[in-house]
């Protein structure tokens, strides 16, 4: 009798810890499948974003790091839009280590480079890397800070009347200022003659910070040339003020003129060269070589720098709007980031690129480039790629991350490749294998 109880209660011991052990497999079984699904929606999110990948050739943002500012963007596609690699195999060749703080870069009819250096000197630079004497016969620079010999340009009509077109900053008894002048090059190309100083931009200030500046002809055969509202707290609310020339697009003649046609022209109150305004500090300058329209880059603080599609008689914010922060930190002003009757920028870099010099490409030595935008980045080390469609950026690149440069200047030359220079002396060459 005890032995069937005893027999009965092992049974009975033993479905008991039968039923234990399979619920607790089947909570087990059970977290597992729940794992399971989460795991393979996680692998099913990556292969969608792989997929994603193969098709379209998108990638993430090149950009990780955290913004300085937590706004939030105007319209998506406004900044961090997806990443695009260059399928072309291209090389990138350094041509010359020896230029001193070059500043802007043209291509001479012939297909060598004019470039300007930013202590006051041009020189004269084969794509093979030869590199001329300095040119003399340029008038005195105030080299200090961001100032000296900047952007450069050639007359539409050089082969025939060798008339180049500079910027500069310059010394005046009130302080100092972004001046364009123009001179010829003389037919040894070892001097300006006559240079002549052709434009001031107005007023004076003592400051060694935001002077712009580009300069670019357009096809009515006149000059935009940009122009930095000197930095200082007491200068910059004059970005906004249309008697000054600082913090401005100013479209001049080659006299120095206002140009016919600029939106100020009947505004008593108005400089009458300004073409738009509420800029911060524009360091960059192109048209886009299919819908002719005028692109620009400004620096921001910190955080916020600029591409801007340029129209005339726009206001383009500064310091009133800005995605950046002031370097303290604290925000800018009202700390907003839109105002009616204000143009948001086409998209913004934060952190910075520290945007300088920039060109679309043109050419079709390599295909996906074609009607891309390249801006050189200081700060960043990198030549920013971007890829626009319909005037929004649709993709973003970082070109010679690796070199450790700041990258003042890129332009296309005459055989389809990209040049750069850099603050640290250096000529690239960016072209098709
Ligand atoms: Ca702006």
């Amino acid at each position: 009798m005890v032995r069937i109880l005893l027999r009965k209660e092992l049974i009975f011991l033993l479905v008991q810890h039968w039923f234990i052990i399979k619920i607790s497999d089947m909570v087990n079984i059970f977290f597992c499948l729940i794992l399971g699904i989460t795991l393979m929606s996680a692998d099913c999110g990556n292969k969608s974003n792989s997929n994603t990948v193969s098709s379209d050739s998108t990638y993430p943002p090149v950009e990780t790091k955290a913004s300085n500012a937590n706004y939030d963007p105007a319209f998506t596609g406004q900044t961090r839009v997806a990443g695009v690699k260059t399928s072309t195999d291209y090389e990138t060749t350094i041509i010359t280590r020896e230029l001193k703080k070059p500043w802007g870069i043209v291509f001479l009819p012939d297909g060598r480079l004019l470039i300007t250096e930013k202590e006051g000197t041009m020189r004269i630079v084969t794509t093979s890397g030869n590199v001329s004497d300095a040119i003399t016969g340029i008038p005195d620079v105030n080299s200090r800070g961001q100032g000296g010999l900047l952007g450069l340009t050639i007359d539409p009509a050089f082969s025939t009347n060798r008339m180049v077109y500079w910027a500069f900053s310059e010394n005046t008894s009130e302080g100092n200022l972004t001046a364009v002048a123009k001179g010829k090059l003389s037919a040894d190309e070892k001097r300006i003659e006559d240079a002549t100083v052709i434009y001031r931009a107005m007023p004076a200030y003592r400051s060694t910070l935001h002077y712009g500046s580009r300069i670019l002809f357009d096809k009515s055969g006149n000059l935009f040339v940009s122009t930095g509202e000197r930095s200082d707290i007491v200068t910059r609310p004059q970005a906004q003020h249309l008697n000054s020339a600082l913090g401005k697009i100013v479209r001049i003649t080659k006299d120095g003129q206002p140009a016919a046609g600029n939106p100020f022209l009947n505004n008593a109150n108005a400089k009458p060269e300004i073409y738009s305004y509420g800029h911060r500090n524009v360091q960059g300058l192109a048209f886009h070589p299919e819908t002719g329209e005028l692109w620009e880059n400004e620096f921001g603080p910190r955080g916020g720098d600029e591409l801007n599609l340029i129209k005339p008689g726009k206001n383009y914010g500064w310091p009133v709007i800005t995605y950046g922060l002031e370097y303290s930190g604290r925000k800018v002003g009202e700390a907003i980031t839109q105002k009616a009757g204000m143009e948001q920028p086409v998209y913004y870099w934060d952190p910075v690129l520290s945007p300088s010099g920039m060109t679309f490409y043109s050419g079709n030595k390599i295909p996906e480039w074609k009607n891309n935008l390249f801006i050189a980045g200081l700060n960043s080390n990198h030549i920013a790629r971007m890829v626009i469609k319909n005037n929004k950026v649709v993709g973003e690149e970082r070109l010679l991350a690796n070199e450790g440069q700041r990258f003042r200047d890129v332009q296309e030359g005459k055989d389809g490749a990209l040049y750069a220079v850099t603050d640290e002396g250096r000529l690239y060459r960016i072209g098709r294998k």
